[in-house]
């Protein structure tokens, strides 16, 4: 069912079930090994923030146990994950990072 155009396409009205994309947090988690210049420089890396932006969420995180690095879609922040725990690795800090649903 659907409405006819002139031209003798249909549209079809889209199914009202259709919800928009969900929505992660993408979190860094406090420790007290990973130094802290490693942590502003992942965060201006993979979470494209200026330094001084990145210092702050830093510091926010040192201080707060967590704290929000950006939001994205799962895809995207399930990458971000990913990126930033093989960097951390790779690199011989235990940095954790985690996602969690808005
Ligand atoms: N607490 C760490 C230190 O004192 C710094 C740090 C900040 C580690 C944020 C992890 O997500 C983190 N060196």
């Amino acid at each position: 069912m659907g409405i006819n155009q002139d031209n003798g396409t249909v549209l079809e009205k889209q199914a009202q079930k259709v919800k928009p994309p969900s929505l992660y947090k993408v979190l860094l988690l406090n420790d007290d090994y990973t130094p802290m210049e490693f942590v502003v420089a992942i965060i201006r890396e993979y979470f494209n923030k200026d330094g001084e932006t990145a210092v702050q969420i830093m510091l926010a995180v040192h201080r707060d146990g967590k704290g929000v690095c950006g939001v994205f879609s799962k895809d995207i922040a399930s990458t971000k994950v990913e990126l930033v725990l093989s960097h951390a690795k790779k690199a011989g800090h235990p940095l954790q990072c985690v996602m969690e649903e808005v």
